[in-house]
């Protein structure tokens, strides 16, 4: 393999990686071999003053370790000695005896930023390309490659803390604001000024860099009782955030206090021992298959031989219904996909709100500084409406967000129908209803999808599209695809009720009213399912999600599946007592000037229940998990889900499944289907036959079967 070719010009060598045959650079193993082999040639290399180090690839600096030799790794020992050789490599570009610069163009993330950390100068293009930073937390791992060491020397122990423990990545100016870069300019230019950096250090010397901000940053920096706060503060952060259940951005701290307090080598030496730790836990494996699954879904188009069809993209979206969701749609739409969004409601006053609606979704952006001003025009410009369907010969896409409501949505078709070209697809965001019942008056059924979105639309990363009996194959494709360029993850789930996120969702939002009912109390249900890692329990979701939309999903659900989805009258009596939740301020939770407060204790009393306190968490968690998983298990052997792996991100991104434990199937798979299945009959047993192990369920435990291959 030769992933690295080099050019002397002048006397600085210009190695150029480029690793054949990959869409992106990766540090796997043979590639280190060889760079170190480089490192060698060139430091003997008479005729080379300095080096300057840059990708060949379009758009991607380097990816990062290959995340896919993890899966491969066997022992804490050996995973260790995978750090310690890329730090060895990292060592040596550090120690490099001549100036040793880096250009940096596009994705610079992980082993590959932390490379560039060891280099002597860092030079980056100013393209929204380019991002640095150290995303490994998000794998379940640290930084392996000195970046735990290296960064808080370099950007001061704060801003290296906030960028490691989140595992985020910077865009160019901001990476050069923090300085973690020290030169930046336009692309065209990246590998002169490279070149130019290096001779100017072969001329004068290696460059001095002024410490950033005040006299606060250098106590805070500076000082060991100045960090001690810092690293308490992040701990607590880190605690409060994670709940205890991801290791890594605590083992991170260690790293990063080892090295400062005790010196370098003692730093590194504590970061291999953690990451060949972390690489083994559970919660990393997991992770680095939702990474997996994430990467595979960007290129699935739905269904098999997609690339085969002839498909043009969508370019105009018209949206009827300018409500919240409608608004949110165009807004998110006009953002990421950068079409023209036409707005259509009843009336004027809803067509301007709608829009107004959308475009807070832009000035959001621009205020945060993620859009500049020009582009913020240029985008805002792109919405528009009417209170008829003037404008909607142009679209290639309408979606429909109306009043939940079969004859409703049936008319809106038949109306989108006639002013709409032929060949226009017409996607209805239901949570509810068939697809195929809505299609069933339709002229175009093969052109009628569903695109279920989550609110708030424009922060949620997942979308469901569902086709129904007729839709065709394009159809999908061209729902898919525009959800993609939306900033979605799209998984395509089956047509019926619930389609997959609901289906799973509704079995444990009734089991927590069915245990409101008992007395539970609201909080120790909520804090239950925090603590098992969901980001809001169960109640609080009710409050948020709206108990009048609750109950209302909870009634087609029970109508379609029957007894076992049978809801308890906890929320109807609420809703008769006035109540829908955070949006009137009035819930299973009070709300003081919009922001929810405690329980609301006459809540028990209006239920006729006294609170149980003394209830279990653990038979609290088991019964509203084993509902969801029961639940799940049976809807994935329907075929709602086209893969578990579709099933297991769809509950991760739609609902705030915890991703460390990989989702619902995946727990199944990690308990052991059996012990699921006979968990299941034991609450069967004491609560009823909603618990009753789906036949499917009990089927593959019998066989020995799991949803994923070993
Ligand atoms: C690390 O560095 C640990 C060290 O500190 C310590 C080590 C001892 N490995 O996403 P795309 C593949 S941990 C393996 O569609 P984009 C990806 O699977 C690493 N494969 O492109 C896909 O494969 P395929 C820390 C990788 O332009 C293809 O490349 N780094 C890796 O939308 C194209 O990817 C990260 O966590 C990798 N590191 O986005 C960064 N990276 O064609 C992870 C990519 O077979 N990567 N692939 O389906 C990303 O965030 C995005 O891929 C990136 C490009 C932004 C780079």
């Amino acid at each position: 393999m030769t992933a690295f070719s080099v050019e002397n010009e002048n006397g600085i060598a210009v190695v150029t990686f480029d690793l054949p045959g990959e869409p992106v650079n990766k540090l796997t193993g043979d590639v280190m071999d060889e760079f170190g082999s480089l490192l060698s040639r060139l430091g003997e290399d008479g005729m080379v003053r300095g080096v300057v180090l840059i990708s060949g690839k379009p758009d991607n600096f380097i990816a990062g370790a290959d995340i896919e030799q993890f899966s491969r790794l066997r022992s804490a020992a050996e995973a260790s000695a995978l750090s310690r050789e890329g730090q060895e490599i990292a060592d040596r570009v550090a120690g490099f005896p001549k100036p040793f610069v880096v250009a940096i163009h596009g994705a610079c993330l992980g082993g590959g930023f932390e490379l560039a950390l060891a280099c002597h100068w860092r030079v980056i293009s100013d393209s929204p390309k380019t991002q640095l930073g150290l995303p490994e937390v998000q794998l379940g791992i640290l930084p392996g490659v000195g970046g735990t060491q290296r960064l808080p020397r370099l950007v001061g122990v704060r801003a290296a803390l906030d960028m490691i423990l989140a595992g985020k990545s910077e865009r160019a100016d901001k990476a050069y604001r923090l300085g973690m870069a020290d030169e930046i300019v336009p692309e065209s230019i990246l590998r002169q000024t490279a070149i130019a950096a290096a001779e100017r250090i072969v001329r004068n010397g290696p460059p001095r860099r002024a410490h950033k901000g005040g006299a606060q940053a250098l106590f805070l920096d500076r000082t060991p009782i100045g960090r001690r706060i810092v690293y308490a503060q992040a701990e607590k952060q880190v605690r409060e955030r994670t709940g205890g259940h991801y290791p890594a951005p605590l083992a991170s701290i260690e790293a990063v206090k080892t090295g400062l307090e005790r010196g370098l080598n003692a730093g590194l030496k504590e970061e291999s021992r953690l990451f060949g730790e972390l690489a083994m836990t559970d919660v990393s494996r997991n992770l680095v298959q939702i990474f997996f699954a994430t990467t595979a879904l960007k290129k699935d188009d739905g269904v098999p031989g997609a690339a085969a069809l002839k498909v043009s993209p969508v370019r105009r979206l018209a949206m009827v219904g300018a409500g919240f969701m409608g608004a949110a749609i165009a807004g998110t739409a006009v953002l990421n996909a950068e079409v023209e969004a036409r707005l259509k409601d009843a009336d004027l006053p809803k067509v301007g709100k709608g829009i107004r609606g959308a475009r807070r979704i832009l000035d959001d952006r621009l205020k945060r500084r993620r859009l500049k001003q020009p582009k913020y025009e240029q985008l805002v410009a792109l919405l528009s409406g009417a209170a008829d369907y003037s404008g909607f010969l142009r679209a290639d896409l309408v979606i429909e967000a109306v009043f939940e409501d079969l004859d409703v949505k049936r008319r809106v078709l038949a109306e989108v129908e006639r002013e709409t070209r032929d060949t226009a697809i017409f996607a209805t965001n239901t949570s509810t209803i068939p697809i195929g019942s809505i299609a069933a008056g339709s002229a175009r059924p093969e052109q009628v999808i569903g695109m279920h979105f989550f609110s708030p639309v424009e922060k949620m990363p997942l979308l469901e599209v569902i086709p129904h009996a007729g839709t065709s194959a394009e159809t999908v494709v061209r729902a898919v695809r525009f959800g993609r360029k939306m900033g979605k993850t799209v998984i395509v789930v089956g047509d019926s009720p619930g389609f997959w996120v609901n289906r799973i969702l509704l079995p444990y939002m009734n089991e927590a009213g069915i245990l409101v009912r008992e007395g539970v109390p609201i909080d120790l249900i909520d804090r239950t399912m925090t603590e098992y890692g969901f980001p809001v329990g169960p109640v609080t979701l009710l409050d948020e999600v709206g108990l009048d939309v609750g109950a209302k999903v909870a009634k087609v659900m029970h109508g379609a599946y029957g007894d076992r989805l049978e809801p308890s009258d906890a929320l109807e009596r609420m809703l008769a007592d006035g109540r829908q939740g955070r949006k009137n301020g009035r819930g299973f939770y009070e709300y003081r000037d919009g922001k929810k407060a405690g329980p609301d204790a006459s809540v028990y009393s209006l239920l006729g229940v006294t609170p149980q306190e003394n209830t279990p968490a653990a038979t609290v968690e088991r019964r509203l998990l084993y509902a969801m998983l029961n639940e799940a298990a049976m809807a994935a052997h329907e075929g709602v889900i086209r893969t578990p792996r579709d099933g297991d991100i769809g509950a991760i991104f739609g609902i705030g499944y915890p991703a460390f434990r990989g989702g619902p199937l995946r727990t199944i798979d990690t308990l052991g289907p059996a012990r699921v299945a006979d968990t299941l009959r034991e609450l069967a047993g004491i609560y009823g036959h909603r618990f009753r192990p789906s036949a499917s369920l009990v089927a593959m435990a019998d066989r020995g079967e799991k949803f994923y291959p070993e």
